[in-house]
């Protein structure tokens, strides 16, 4: 062989020594070995997302427990209607003579004023005094009335006064026997309603200047007078101002204009002690 193809072979030679070389290198694992891009994707970090923070759940609040129910009230009982307070007269003890003067013992005796007017609002009414005694309830009115008539064939249509009892004060609404109506008009004439007589009652009227007096006395036969004893009582006023009917009904207590038929309406009168 000549001299240059040795030289070619000696080339050739050291180049395959040296490929030889870097393949055993290679080879024996003094480099990385090729990854695959499968490889590379499954290396290669998986970016995780960032967590997204959990949002805050507010916490749910616990239904507070539902408030007992406050037990229902037990319904207050109905309360007792208030007794009803009736007035009362204050009969004082005592005897007057009837002959419509103004003994010196009515000077002692409360005066009461008719104003529950049922006809009319105003004309003729009266002031009482009440007395008592053993047998009997009386009465002094000074009724003022300018215009004095009878002219009516109706006796409570004259001017007159009328006087209703409960001598037992049961307050029936229609009348028992024990409850009666006196009427006596301005000259001294007794018309009666329920069981009323003329036995019964002692009067004696006066016309004065404002009007007239009427002072009677009525004997208390089915429950006899005694003190504290506590009676029905309601007392009227008829006027006739001159029309010739009755043109005004004012009582003591009243406002129903029923006190001819139903004692239930009346006040009220006590015997008081003697003084
Ligand atoms: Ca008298
Ligand atoms: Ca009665
Ligand atoms: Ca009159």
């Amino acid at each position: 062989m000549n001299k240059i193809n040795k030289s070619v072979l000696i080339g050739v030679l050291a180049f395959a020594v040296v490929v030889l070389a870097v393949g055993g290198w290679q080879l024996l694992g003094n480099r990385e070995p090729a990854v695959t891009p499968d490889e590379q994707l499954a290396e290669t970090p998986v970016q995780q997302p960032a967590e997204e923070p959990e949002p805050e759940v507010e916490p749910v609040e616990e239904p507070e427990p539902e408030e007992e129910p406050e037990p229902a009230e037990e319904p207050e009982p109905a309360e007792e209607p208030a007794p009803v307070v009736l007035p009362r007269a204050e009969a004082i003890k005592g005897t007057p003579v009837i002959d419509a003067e103004m003994d010196p013992i009515w000077e002692n005796a409360k005066e009461l004023i008719t104003n529950s007017w049922v006809v009319g609002t105003e004309g003729s009414s009266a002031r009482i005094r009440t007395m008592w005694d053993d047998t009997s309830l009386y009465v002094y009115a000074h009724v003022t009335d300018n215009l004095l008539s009878k002219a009516s064939a109706n006796r409570w249509e004259q001017d007159s006064i009328e006087v209703f009892i409960d001598q037992n004060n049961a307050k029936a609404t229609a009348y028992e026997a024990d409850d009666m109506q006196f009427r006596i008009n301005f000259d001294n004439e007794q018309s009666f309603g329920s069981n009323a007589t003329a036995e019964l009652i002692t009067s004696a009227t006066k016309i004065v200047e404002d009007g007239y007096i009427v002072e009677f006395g009525i004997r208390l036969e089915q429950v006899p007078p005694k003190e504290n004893h506590v009676i029905g009582f309601e007392f009227q006023v008829n006027d006739d101002n001159g029309a010739g009917s009755r043109t005004g009904k004012v009582l003591w207590h009243d406002s129903s204009g029923n006190a001819w038929q139903n004692p239930s309406v009346f006040a009220e009168l006590i015997m008081l002690p003697p003084q």
